[in-house]
């Protein structure tokens, strides 16, 4: 019998023996508690009762297509107004974006896109044919495109509901929708800090009604500004109840705060201990979800490592290229841009699991598994 040295973990054992979700209180309970080691040990057990010895990871593309974004979050360094910060605007057109992607080589297994509010290319007629010919070049390699706020902007911009809009996506293809936008869903939280973005009832329903189109997501949350933990319980309560509503979730996100160049600077990061509480607590909320995903590039591959060991069962991807992503290195992360998926698979085995690479809906892949050589004709060498 392993000892408890929190008394409130005595409770909430026996209500994940019993298969009894925990509550809002409970979330509060693990996020403060001192007994790491208990919560540990019931977060890694509850990973294995999910994925066994499996950890995850993705040879990937990552692109920040645009970082013109007029919603103004406190947190964000990475969008740039488009008059007065020319000298940092990135808006790719249609044609760059693809050639990023094709310039990855045909062996890799999902692209990535997220970018900012950006009225000149958050449209149906820029996204919907670039979806297409990314499915005709690259048929097995998946579209995570989006974030559910980018999403509620188009559809508003459109005057579309999210039952078309969403309706059109999944046809040209989209095959999961990023985690991000969620922030903190407390209604005191975003009045604060991103007033202009989804609310957080928007930002559920356009994940519910995807899930019923068919096209998978993910979910997030960030954590390290001002918000309480009982924000950060409620949150994790309010994911869990949209997943019974309509399923389709497949992987959670912590996502850490990074401070530089941002409103929200006097906040500071995140400590290593914040983060692995977050991870451990994630996998015992959120009883409905598969995946609990230690992104390297927000913790660290360090931190992530050990996150295995908390519950967490996914590192995320290559990223397949050098200078892409810009949310987090515009806030300060010391992760660089690329891991190798040989590197995933090293500290994978180093944790003592067994490293399975992925795609977006979490299809399972031979580490050395490349498309038809037809495909790899057409499309040039082997590459990431
Ligand atoms: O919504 C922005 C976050 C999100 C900062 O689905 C910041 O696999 C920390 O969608 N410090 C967008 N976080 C990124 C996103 C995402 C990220 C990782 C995995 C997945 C996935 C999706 O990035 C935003 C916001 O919450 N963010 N600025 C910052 N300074």
């Amino acid at each position: 019998m392993a000892y408890v040295t929190d008394p409130a973990l005595v409770a909430i054992e026996r209500k994940i023996d019993d298969g009894i979700s925990l509550s809002r209180e409970d979330g509060v309970a693990l996020l403060s508690t001192p007994d790491l080691h208990t919560l540990g040990r019931l977060a890694k057990a509850a990973k294995e009762r999910k994925s066994g010895n499996k950890v995850f990871y993705v040879l990937n593309r990552y692109i920040n297509s645009t970082n013109v974004c007029y919603a103004n979050c406190k947190f964000c360094s990475f969008a740039v107004d488009e008059f007065k910060e020319k000298d940092r605007l990135v808006r790719m057109p249609a044609d760059e974006v693809f050639a990023k992607a094709m310039e990855t080589g045909p062996n890799f297994n999902q692209v990535h896109i997220v970018g900012g509010h950006d009225p000149k290319q958050l449209s149906l007629d820029y996204w919907i044919p670039l979806m297409r010919r990314f499915k005709e070049a690259l048929p097995h390699v998946q579209l995570s495109l989006f974030t559910a706020a980018e999403i509620d902007y188009m559809a508003r911009r459109h005057r579309l509901s999210y039952d078309e809009i969403l309706g059109s996506l999944r046809e040209a293809g989209l095959d999961n929708i990023n985690g991000g936008g969620a922030e903190v869903f407390s209604e005191r939280f975003r009045k604060l800090v991103c007033p202009n973005k989804v609310d957080a009832a928007h930002w559920l329903e356009v994940h519910e009604v995807a899930h019923r189109h068919g096209i998978a997501s993910n979910a997030t949350m960030l954590y390290g500004t001002v918000e309480t933990l009982e924000e950060r319980a409620e949150h994790f309560v309010m994911l869990r109840e949209s997943q019974k509503r309509s399923p389709g979730f497949n992987a959670f996100i912590p996502l850490a705060f990074h401070p530089d160049g941002n409103e929200l600077n006097d906040c500071g990061p995140t400590t290593g201990l914040d983060d692995i509480r977050m991870f451990a607590t994630a996998r015992l909320m959120l009883d409905n979800f598969d995946h609990i995903k230690a992104y390297w590039m927000i913790q660290g591959l360090k931190v992530c490592q050990a996150a295995l060991q908390f519950g967490a069962d996914d590192m995320d991807g290559t990223h397949g290229s050098t200078d892409e992503e810009r949310i987090y290195h515009a806030a300060g992360t010391s992760s660089g841009q690329y891991v190798d998926d040989r590197e995933f698979r090293r500290l994978i085995e180093e944790a003592g699991y067994v490293a399975v690479r992925r795609n977006s809906t979490y299809d399972e892949f031979a580490h050395d598994w490349t498309p038809p050589t037809a495909l790899r004709e057409t499309v040039g060498a082997p590459g990431a």
